[in-house]
């Protein structure tokens, strides 16, 4: 699926176009592509340092995608109904599927999924800060999809504006599952908001754990993003960190008055002469620390990745082994 213009002959139309110059470099070619808002396909030219921040990019965002099935999928067992278990179900599968999309676009660029996975299990490849954050109630269930999902969303848009296309392409029916897991989100929080004060509490509680965590999600503060810079340059970034946490803070605050729930932060107000809200401030040394593995729930998630790679080292046996007798029998077959 993501590297269907591989085989057509010849090319796409888009790499003819491009290649028609004799005298034009690799680089020339790259960045003419680039300037006409073109994508770049896995068989193109491409500058090492581009490859190599998509493959860090793309397998952080996959990793994030599996090691986040982990905080919801503490409530499986636990839902409150049987309908709220099935949703829950086919969320964390869908989350599951998004990695796998996104590990399939991270191969194209000539790295295994094997290397990803150990790379992440050894610790030396990030996954979302968010995921290291517990679930202790029913309601921070709500509180991931509304506002986790929320933020991914806000981020993952622009990415299927990506220059990478296989990246570009994996994120369109991304968005789309991600729209559905908000609103489900949305529906828990409501519900609870509607519901006992007990339930409102508890929607309130969940409101304030998630708040911060969500808000460091967009990453670093632009003045210290490391990689912004050149990758807005490439096309693969659109928007940047705090224009991206501008617009989910803006786009929430209504949604947290809707609930009827008390604002997480004091300091949020609407600034009319900005058109924005104004927020606290950051507490940045969390996020560090979150960052260098000392968060909430660091050392389970991985924990809990390391196991559960170690006990489906049968199921990949399997498959390796049954592969290798089918192309056995269609050898003797043929
Ligand atoms: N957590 O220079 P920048 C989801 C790192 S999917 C951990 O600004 P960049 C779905 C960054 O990697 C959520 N690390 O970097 C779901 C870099 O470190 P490095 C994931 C972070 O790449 C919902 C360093 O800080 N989404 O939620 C974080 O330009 C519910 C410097 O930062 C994506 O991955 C962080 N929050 O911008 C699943 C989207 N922020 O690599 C289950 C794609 C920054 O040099 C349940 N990724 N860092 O060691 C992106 O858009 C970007 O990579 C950013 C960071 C915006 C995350």
């Amino acid at each position: 699926m993501y590297t269907q213009s591989m085989d057509l002959p010849g090319g796409t139309p888009e790499r003819s176009a491009f290649e028609g110059r004799e005298d034009r470099t690799d680089q020339d070619r790259f960045d003419a592509k680039l300037r006409a808002d073109h994508k770049i396909e896995a068989q193109d030219w491409m500058p090492a340092a581009y490859r190599k921040t998509l493959v860090r990019q793309i397998s952080q965002h996959a990793h994030s995608e599996v090691v986040g099935m982990l905080p919801e999928g503490n409530w499986v067992t636990r839902a409150p109904s049987l309908k709220r278990k099935a949703i829950l179900l086919a969320k964390i599968q869908d989350e599951g599927g998004h990695g796998l999309y996104l590990y399939s676009a991270a191969e194209t660029l000539g790295t295994s999924r094997e290397q990803m996975v150990d790379a992440l299990l050894s610790g030396q490849s990030k996954y979302s800060s968010i995921f290291n954050y517990p679930t202790p109630t029913w309601a921070d269930i709500g509180a991931i999809g509304w506002l986790v999902d929320g933020a991914a969303i806000m981020n993952q848009v622009p990415l299927c504006r990506c220059s990478y296309g296989p990246y570009a392409r994996a994120m369109i029916r991304i968005c789309k599952e991600e729209s559905f897991h908000q609103r489900q989100g949305f529906d828990i929080m409501l519900t609870l908001c509607r519901g006992t004060p007990e339930q409102k509490a508890m929607a309130q509680e969940a409101l304030n754990r998630w708040w911060w965590p969500v808000v460091m999600m967009f990453g670093p503060s632009d003045s210290a993003s490391i990689h912004s810079a050149q990758t807005m340059q490439w096309g693969i970034k659109r928007i940047s960190n705090d224009d991206l946490r501008q617009k989910f803070i803006d786009a929430t605050v209504p949604q947290i008055e809707l609930l009827g729930l008390d604002l997480p932060d004091p300091a949020l107000r609407w600034n009319a002469e900005r058109g924005h809200y104004d927020h606290g401030p950051i507490d940045w040394s969390e996020f560090k620390r979150v960052l260098d593995g000392d968060g909430p729930c660091n050392r389970e998630r991985i924990a809990a990745r390391v196991q559960a790679h170690e006990q489906g080292a049968w199921v990949r046996e399997a498959a390796l082994e049954h592969a290798r007798r089918q192309r056995e029998r269609q050898t003797k077959a043929a």
